[in-house]
């Protein structure tokens, strides 16, 4: 039985247990009816305590169900008579507090939490807005500022942000249920309070102002539909009655549920928390990683030893010399400082976080470590040195990690004595920021190692995906390879900017020009020399980028790139327009005109094109994956699904 009903002399204990996150799965609800209908019949009970097992309260609906026909009791129905109950309901609140649980919450007269506890409506992640009153509710609980952040934003709140907002009732550092107990023994003296949706709701302070925020969630929205159809729901809501406005909410939130955006992020959020079952993985032994060690201190490495600081691991990272681990420790410190000063870690976990990071010119400081990543120069030679140096230091079941982003670790770990310990671990850079980590599995690793960095990269809070050995593994080999579509659209017709204008428009947070420009045209340039010999003669090669190399535009560092800069505003650039029509016409191309649509659906089919090619090769393991690593290493938009799963390949 998800739920369970017992008296403590006049209290009545609702407690669901319905694994893993307490979803409102319809036995929850139907549950929760019979429990209201019951208590509302017997006269002793005073007050119905609801509350949760395991970690958390009730994460929101269910969201498997939303692909099936829905079925009674709903959940908006179910809330309603606990709202008009006569015996008051007290959610005690731990854990995730979300979506159709923060409604339960909010349904209920009282709310008390524990210190940890976190209070959100996230369903606009989903493609949705709150289904079950939460657009009603909120406003008539918070401020109508914070009703609107929170509802289009779909960030939660800390219960302590939500004891000063009025959302929750009391707080606790210590055990949740008695502290409830007593809290109801307190209620006893006075009348019962009105039920939220009874009470007025709280006005914008400043009606400008609050236009201002609604008119930005609807611009940040960039095609997606579900903000602004929360912050409207907020909005319109201050003029309508509350049956007015939960009717409104209801038809919006069906509407947005049967809507393909919805479909798409509800696929990716399963597809993010999917990426990982290996049969190889089950039941190996874990290595502990305590320690990690850092060869390099750059943009890379100090991110990568940030994300272990932050997430509790200790970090030795060893430099050429000391004034290189001095600045490395600089960049990592003030990554650190950053987040003191963002409010993200106590001032307490910052000083911790530094007494457990130290820096050497000297290989031999990784003798403790567990894990050494190496995060030096794209050389192979280069990458190669540093791990028989690492090898010659660490202990012998330590693991070995290269963060290339395309070298072949194949050959890498062969140059190891002991191939079986190493791996490639592709972070992205702010690795202290970015979610994906690209586990790059080479032939000789074991099973054990594999295991062991697949829980290391959950534990730095990552979506680990596996890739298979190939040139860019599955994050850059996809952009290469649209990179290279983008190049032959100049050839044949389109300019940059109108290649960017069309991935902007599709809901890119950058083209693919303005983020070459921002990155530097000349490390691809490098790459490209390298790799000239081995490329085929019958291969279509588009000079564009070269001569623009050549002609000294690296892109916004050096004023001029794709575009010209003056600081940081960026214009078309008629010189590069020129040079683009004079390839086209030297290499006896007809331009043609591309529509923003016929841009998207050329770098569409290069992406799928190539991910069918890295599935068959292994390379990924799932379709998903590949949608997985678009959305969190380029941005692609998430309410699309990612690129497979638009082409229909990836299960609706
Ligand atoms: C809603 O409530 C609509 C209402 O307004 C109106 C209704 C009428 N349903 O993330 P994790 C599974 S919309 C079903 O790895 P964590 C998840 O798939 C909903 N399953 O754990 C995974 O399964 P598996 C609004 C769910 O500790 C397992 O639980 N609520 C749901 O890192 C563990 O998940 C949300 O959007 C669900 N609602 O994070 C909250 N949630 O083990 C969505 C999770 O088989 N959930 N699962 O892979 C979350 O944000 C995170 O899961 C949470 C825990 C923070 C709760």
């Amino acid at each position: 039985m998800p739920l369970t009903l017992k008296r403590q002399n006049n209290i009545a204990i609702v407690t669901i247990d319905n694994p893993p996150v307490n979803a409102a799965s319809h036995a929850v609800r139907q549950g929760l009816l019979d429990v209201v209908q019951e208590t509302e019949r017997d006269p002793t009970v005073q007050a119905v305590l609801l509350t949760c097992a395991g970690r958390t309260f009730v994460a929101g609906a269910d969201i498997r169900e939303f692909g099936k026909p829905p079925v009674e009791p709903h959940l908006p129905d179910v809330l309603r008579l606990i709202e008009t109950a006569q015996t008051p309901w007290v959610a005690v609140l731990h854990g995730s507090v979300l979506g159709g649980g923060l409604e339960l919450a909010m349904a209920c007269r009282y709310r008390v939490a524990n210190a940890g506890a976190q209070l959100g409506l996230p369903e606009v992640n989903l493609g949705l807005i709150p289904g079950a009153g939460g657009t009603v509710q909120l406003p008539r609980l918070v401020s109508a500022e914070l009703a609107l952040d929170m509802v289009a934003g779909g960030k939660p709140i800390s219960a302590k942000a939500a004891l000063h907002a009025g959302l929750i009732d009391a707080l606790t550092e210590g055990a949740l249920t008695p502290f409830a107990l007593s809290f109801i023994d307190n209620l006893a003296s006075h009348p019962v309070r009105p039920s939220t949706l009874d009470k007025a709701v709280n006005l914008p302070v400043d009606q400008a102002a609050f236009d201002e925020k609604v008119a930005k969630v609807t611009a940040r929205a960039k095609g997606q539909k579900s903000p602004v159809a929360a912050a409207q729901a907020i909005s319109k809501g201050f003029n309508l009655t509350v049956e007015e406005a939960l009717q409104q909410e209801r038809e919006t939130f069906l509407k947005l549920k049967d809507d393909p955006q919805s479909a798409a992020l509800r696929h990716i959020f399963f597809a993010e928390r999917g990426t990982i079952s290996l049969e190889r993985l089950k039941g190996q032994k874990l290595a502990q990683i305590q320690t990690v060690g850092v060869v390099g201190g750059g943009t890379m490495g100090a991110g990568i030893a940030a994300a272990c600081l932050l997430r509790g691991v200790s970090v030795v990272l060893v430099e050429r010399d000391d004034d290189a681990a001095q600045a490395g420790f600089k960049r990592t410190a003030d990554i650190l400082a950053g987040s003191l000063s963002r409010g993200l870690v106590s001032q307490q976990k910052h000083d911790k976080m530094l007494d457990s990071f130290t820096v050497s010119a000297n290989y031999a400081a990784f003798a403790h470590a567990d894990l050494v990543i190496e995060a030096v120069f794209e050389n192979f030679e280069v990458k190669a040195e540093v791990f028989s140096k690492i090898e010659a230091v660490v202990r012998p079941d330590a693991i070995i990690a290269s963060n290339t982003s395309y070298l072949d670790v194949n050959a890498l770990s062969q140059t190891l004595k002991h191939s079986s310990r190493a791996i490639g671990l592709h972070f992205f850079s702010p690795a202290h920021i970015m979610k994906l980590l690209e586990i790059v599995v080479p032939d000789t690793v074991s099973d054990e190692v594999l295991a062991s960095c697949v829980a290391f990269g959950r534990q730095l809070g990552k979506i680990c995906v596996l890739a298979g050995v190939c040139d860019g593994f599955i994050a850059n080999r996809i952009m290469s390879a649209y990179r290279r579509e983008c190049e032959y659209m100049l050839e044949d017709g389109a300019l940059p900017w109108e290649i960017d204008e069309a991935m902007l428009a599709f809901g890119m947070p950058m083209g693919i020009y303005q983020m070459q420009d921002l990155a530097g045209l000349d490390i691809a340039w490098a790459m490209r020399k390298r790799q000239a010999a081995e490329r085929k003669s019958d291969e279509r090669y588009v000079d564009i980028a070269d001569k623009l190399c050549e002609m000294g535009r690296f892109g916004q560092k050096s004023g001029r790139g794709w575009y010209i800069y003056d600081g940081k505003s960026r214009k078309p650039d008629p010189e590069v327009q020129a040079l683009i029509l004079s390839e086209s016409s030297r290499k006896g191309i007809t331009r043609i005109s591309f529509s923003p649509d016929q841009i998207m659906s050329r770098i569409l089919g290069r992406m799928q094109t190539e991910g069918h090619a890295i599935l068959n090769e292994g390379i990924a393991q799932r379709a998903e994956d590949i949608d997985v690593v678009m959305i969190n290493a380029f941005g692609f938009p998430r309410w699309t699904g990612g690129p497979m799963f638009m082409e229909g390949l990836s299960g609706a």
